[in-house]
């Protein structure tokens, strides 16, 4: 599973645009989104980190991928 914090997914329709891109790119993404904390996680296997990261990005989101042993660290 991939993790990204997305700073500037703010409400509903941020996470149905960036869920709707993830499914387009990767038809057998799982995709979690925590609207609270910022967070997209997304689980498949025919798309790489920086594959995702581009799919985000052309939807107009800044994501910035979440190393899952980092998380509670920092603030
Ligand atoms: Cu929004």
């Amino acid at each position: 599973m991939i993790t990204f914090h997305i700073q500037d997914m703010t409400c509903g329709h941020c996470a149905s645009t960036i869920t709707k891109a993830v499914k387009e790119a990767a038809p057998d993404a799982t995709v979690a989104i925590d609207l609270k904390q910022h967070q997209v996680s997304i689980e498949t296997k025919t798309m790489t980190t920086a594959e995702l990261q581009e799919v985000l990005v052309e939807a107009g989101y800044t994501p910035v991928q979440t190393a899952v042993s980092a998380v509670r660290e920092g603030s």
